[in-house]
């Protein structure tokens, strides 16, 4: 995991931002949190939270899905884990695409995006051995299409109609819906550092299926503002060409603040994707999962 500070000498090092902590921490996420039921019922809620979403490029909403509706969530998971350990037995390949470390039956991002039925896709290191490869995660494309019980619970969880209407007045955009998926993160320690999914226009919802209370366990971390801040996009730029590095890192971030995004189960972030962010690097023994939405036009 590279250090927060880098030294002058080490001139081909990614600079890291300062990770916010403490008050400071608690002040800056308070400042763009919104009750979920707020923004249900009132309007002026809702364009504030637009018009936040527009200036910082990241949001939290407090309490988006019910605890029951959480653990309902959690308990298909932990079905769908047992079975995919079962595979031989389970009937799993059956209903979803299973990608074990070595068992590949889909290659490539698009194919998994593109895919006709579920995809659970187990990360693994690197070939070349570079960093940032999120080894040991479980990434799920279109859980929803597991099962109809699923889809239910994703469906109540994801709240769209109401997130695509924030994200819209946001943008002055209308935007889709392009992927669903679930992060399980279990000991993750070679997470990718900050970096932007491109430049075109893109959000996610991020909506918390455990508590995220602490670094260990690997919150959400953003530069807020970068996504409009051409600056520090040059920057890092200019620096990937020179060091071949991939061009939607954000590696000079290092005169920038980043703010780890702690949440309770049930919570949900917004962010645009054009902005610098990552999920921080995990204790061994941390557990994260999350379930993830993503928005283009
Ligand atoms: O794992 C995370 O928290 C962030 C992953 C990420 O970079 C993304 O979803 O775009
Ligand atoms: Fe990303």
């Amino acid at each position: 995991m590279p250090s927060a500070t880098s030294t002058p000498t080490d001139a081909a090092q990614p600079r890291l931002p300062e990770l916010l902590q403490g008050n400071l921490r608690e002040q800056e996420s308070n400042s763009i949190t919104f009750n979920f039921s707020d923004l249900v019922r009132s309007k002026r809620c809702l364009l504030k939270a637009a018009w936040t979403l527009n200036r910082q490029g990241i949001i939290r909403l407090r309490q988006v899905a019910s605890a029951d509706l959480i653990e309902a969530v959690n308990a298909q998971i932990s079905q769908l884990l047992d079975d995919a350990t079962h595979y031989k037995t389970s009937g799993i390949d059956d209903i979803a695409y299973l990608n074990l470390p070595n068992r590949r039956v889909l290659k490539g991002y698009n194919t998994f995006v593109d895919a006709d039925r579920a995809v659970i896709n187990h990360r693994v290191e690197r070939p070349d051995g570079r960093s940032g490869s999120d080894a040991g995660m479980i990434d799920i494309f279109h859980p929803e299409r597991l099962s109809d019980e699923m889809k239910r619970l994703i469906n109540e969880c994801l709240q769209e109609r109401l997130i695509r209407r924030v994200i819209m007045i946001s943008c002055l955009t209308p935007m889709r819906v392009k992927c669903r998926n679930i992060y399980l993160n279990r000991g993750v320690k070679d997470t990718r550092s900050y970096h932007c999914d491109g430049r075109s226009l893109k959000f996610k919802s991020f909506l918390f299926l455990s508590n995220i209370d602490s670094l260990d366990i690997g919150p959400y971390c953003y530069v807020k503002t970068s996504h409009r801040n051409r600056r520090s996009w040059k920057l890092s730029r200019a620096f990937n060409e020179e060091h071949g590095i991939g061009m939607y890192e954000y590696s000079q971030l290092g005169d920038c603040q980043a703010l780890p995004m702690f949440a309770a189960a049930g919570d949900m972030v917004i962010s645009s994707q054009r902005g610098a962010h990552r999920g921080h690097p995990q204790h061994t023994d941390a557990q994260r999962a999350v379930l993830v939405n993503m928005y283009q036009r």
